[in-house]
């Protein structure tokens, strides 16, 4: 898809002036950059019935005082950090689609309509902006090489747990149904929201397509992200969320480890036992037993645990029935 097309331009005519997006914008002191944000939606062109919501971490500049200026509907999130934001900016609205945009100004509105288009054509549940995918253009600098890095990390561990192809999966330039929103179990507080989307998206096989953006470098306000803290908190989600959603992939590949470890001492062992008729190295008899009792146990816990993903799997699509059957 061509990101250089100006897709504020584009108008997708009265088919879709009935259809409601709404914009949601987390911010946490984003000043210099909110009005901008703000201006620059309310000049997109695309047809839709469109509408802004900020929701609002507890800024102490002028975000806030700029909203109201602009005459743009804000909430104060009751949680902390920009999940909790994200969940409770949904449970305010009553809208089609839902379009997640960061408040720095890292991500061009201009691109909103790449993002939007696909949705609308309701071939795809939730499409996400790649900041890495083919054409995208990141601005110099507009993503630290410690940020790049674990983002190819946690993106290489997902597509490994779920077959998939994701690009960019910490990217928080995302559309979807509010209706898809609702279904994903989301329990992440903090930046660990777009991992669990991504994750909870493709365990309950939503559609998702990346298509590529451009990503800028931040004006004016500092990063909320804490590289090393955030990092540590969307790895240890992540490994959470993997042992969810593939649990017996997951420890099936631990226990293999240990049997492959074990199988050295042990078939030292044997060996001995062959050519000596005797077994003298009792510590490798200790150790290879070790290792293979150790990878019994990972795989038997792998199989409980996917009996009870599966059985909530279940749970949840009888309950979504049960819903759709009460409406
Ligand atoms: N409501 C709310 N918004 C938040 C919170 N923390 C961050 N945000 C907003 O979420 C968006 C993303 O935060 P950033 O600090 O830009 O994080 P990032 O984009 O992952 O990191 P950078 O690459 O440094 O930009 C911004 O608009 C922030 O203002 C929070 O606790 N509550
Ligand atoms: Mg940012």
């Amino acid at each position: 898809m061509d990101t250089n097309s100006r897709m504020s331009d584009f108008n997708y005519g009265d088919d879709y002036s009935k259809r409601s997006v709404a914009v949601i914008i987390p911010t946490l002191n984003e000043a210099p950059t909110i009005g901008e944000i703000i201006d620059k939606i309310n000049l997109l062109n695309l047809g839709l019935k469109l509408s802004i919501l900020v929701v609002d971490g507890g800024s102490t500049d002028n975000t806030l005082d700029i909203c109201r200026r602009k005459n743009v509907k804000f909430i104060t999130q009751k949680g902390k950090g920009k999940g909790n934001a994200m969940r409770e900016a949904v449970d305010q609205i009553d809208v089609e689609i839902v379009v997640f945009i960061d408040g720095d100004g890292t991500y061009s509105v201009d691109e909103m309509g790449l993002l939007l288009e696909p949705l609308l054509d309701c071939k795809y549940d939730m499409v996400v902006g790649s900041r890495t995918l083919g054409n995208s253009k990141r601005e110099k600098g507009s993503m630290a090489g410690f940020n790049a890095f674990g983002n190819t990390l946690f993106n290489k561990s997902i597509n490994f747990a779920m077959k998939s192809s994701i690009t960019d999966s910490l990217s928080g330039y995302r559309a979807l149904y509010a209706k898809t929103f609702r279904e994903l179990v989301l329990f992440s507080d903090s930046f660990e929201i777009e991992v669990e989307m991504t994750v909870e998206a493709l365990a309950k096989g939503f559609k998702i397509l990346e298509v590529p953006i451009s990503y800028s470098v931040r004006k004016g306000s500092g990063t909320k992200l804490d590289p090393f803290n955030d990092g540590i908190r969307i790895s240890k989600s992540l490994l959470f969320i993997l042992m969810n959603v593939n649990p017996l992939k997951f420890f099936g590949l631990i226990s293999l480890v240990f049997f492959v470890i074990g199988m050295y001492p042990g078939l030292y062992v044997l060996n001995e036992k062959i050519t000596t008729g005797e077994i003298i190295s009792m510590p490798s008899v200790v150790f290879s037993s070790l290792l293979f009792v150790t990878g019994t146990i990972s795989l038997v816990v792998g199989l409980l645990s996917e009996l009870v993903v599966r059985s909530r799997r279940r749970i949840e699509y009888l309950i979504a029935k049960q819903k759709e059957e009460n409406l």
